[in-house]
């Protein structure tokens, strides 16, 4: 049995990490969280959840009054007494450069605490080669040598914010050691919590984490590409995906107003440090032009749609319906909202924010309600794919604004819906409405 007390650390209290945690802690596990922030110790600690997350709070609630977690700022403690270590730190991507100081830290805490038998798991996003290099020879300055005397492997998260529990426990997971010892113990590790384990070796893992991404960016790059053109031809590009996803060998994403949260704006930058002077990476920073491009667009549509109703945007009122990065969750991180609020209100609208998950308004208005939001506005922009936006009542609002114009920057919508309640209807991809 190679965690006799079954006693785990997880460092990095974030979308992933407390998650993580308190999975592992509802299978039994004696958990400690460690994190830097004392406002996230304290909350676990008084079993408050801080993330949005179905299903979390109950099950976190429930292990913290078990005394099966835990949380705490000491990390070297921490460590002595457990048998294994995950650590979900974030890795942010500035300027096309990896930021890994907040690994390195967490590793030197790992360092000071290491131990026969430890293993240590990185779940945070590196670029490849990182645990095989830098951790490693971080790790073996303690004197311990890896394979020997501990165990390091790289086993990278695959949930998506707003269903993390269910992914934890369900989807396959990529679990790769630097030897073969190291990929068996992790394998070890996560089989109490998911069946479904897929063992390579480390290197390969990282960059497997990253093509998953790079992939969705290109796939919905490719998308927006079709409605940029689409608009061109004044064709509607979501009936023209539907079309072409009837082939039994095509799978095109669905365009929007921009590709947001912490991985897909991130993860291809990565992918191409590998080789940042190759041209053949041009593919994938062009990918990332045209997604990044897609709030920008938003904004010229809605320009465009006021104009065409002769209202100037300087004065217009605007109603932004959505602030988070996607459709069913709190989280704003990277989120097109911010742009394109932020481009309205340098452009002198006057805008309101409506989210039902978050009170973020990137410095616009905010409205409790979506007829707070409606009323008396000129424009009504769908940002965010939230599930509740789909069942919008077209009466109610109709009579709440004052013109009728929709741009939607997600297809929440049905274009003929909107036209039914005496809308002109807007939208990335929809070329029907407006003449670029
Ligand atoms: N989006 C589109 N069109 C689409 C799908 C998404 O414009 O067809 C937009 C969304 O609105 C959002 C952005 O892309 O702004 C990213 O959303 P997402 O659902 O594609 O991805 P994330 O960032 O929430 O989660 C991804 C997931 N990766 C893949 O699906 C390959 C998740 O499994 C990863 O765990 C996560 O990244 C991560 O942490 O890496």
């Amino acid at each position: 049995m190679s965690f006799p007390r079954r006693k785990l650390i997880v460092i990095g209290l974030g979308y992933v990490g407390l998650p993580t945690a308190v999975v592992f802690a509802s299978k039994g596990f004696s958990v400690v969280g460690v994190d830097v922030d004392v406002g996230k110790v304290e909350a676990v600690n008084s079993g408050r959840c801080y993330i949005r997350e179905p299903g979390l709070d109950v099950l976190l609630r429930d292990v913290v009054s078990r005394g099966l977690l835990r949380a705490t700022t000491d990390v070297v403690e921490a460590v002595r007494e457990s048998d294994a270590v995950i650590v979900a730190v974030p890795t942010p991507v500035r300027d096309g450069v990896t930021d890994l100081s907040y690994l390195r830290a967490a590793l030197e805490g790992v360092r000071r605490g290491l131990h026969r038998g430890l293993l240590v798991v990185i779940e945070s996003t590196v670029p490849p080669s990182t645990t095989a290099g830098f951790a490693r020879s971080l790790l073996e300055e303690s004197g311990y040598r890896v394979e020997e005397d501990f165990f390091l492997a790289y086993v990278p998260e695959r949930i998506a914010p707003g269903r993390a529990v269910e992914e934890l426990l369900n989807v396959p997971r990529v679990v790769g050691g630097v030897g073969l010892k190291s990929t068996e113990k992790a394998v070890e590790l996560y089989s109490k919590v998911n069946p479904k384990l897929l063992p390579t070796d480390a290197t390969t893992a990282e960059f497997v984490k990253l093509i998953e991404n790079t992939y969705r960016d290109l796939n919905i790059a490719f998308a927006n590409l079709l409605a940029l053109l689409a608009e061109k031809l004044r064709i509607d590009v979501y009936e023209a995906i539907k079309l072409a996803n009837t082939h039994p060998r095509v799978n095109i994403h669905w365009p929007g107003a921009g590709v947001g949260g912490p991985c897909l704006t991130k993860d291809p930058y990565m992918l191409i440090s590998i080789d940042s002077g190759f041209w053949g990476s041009e593919l994938i920073r062009l990918a990332r032009r045209i997604n990044e491009y897609m709030p920008r667009h938003t904004v010229e549509i809605i320009v465009r749609a006021l104009r065409d109703a002769g209202i100037d945007i300087k004065g217009a009122k605007v109603a932004v319906l959505g602030a988070a990065y996607k459709g069913g969750v709190d989280d704003t991180r990277e989120s097109p909202a911010k742009y394109i609020v932020k481009e309205l209100l340098e452009k002198g609208a006057r805008v309101t924010v409506f989210d039902l998950y978050t009170s973020e308004t990137f410095d616009a208005e905010r409205a409790s309600s979506i007829e707070e939001a409606v009323r008396d506005t000129d424009v009504i922009v769908i940002v965010t794919d939230h599930p509740e936006f789909k069942n919008l009542d077209l009466d109610a609002i109709a009579k709440l604004v004052k013109h009728r114009i929709i741009v939607d920057g997600r297809r929440v919508i049905e274009p003929y819906q909107a036209v039914k309640h005496g809308f002109t209807y807007y939208g990335i991809g929809y070329g029907r409405a407006f003449k670029l």
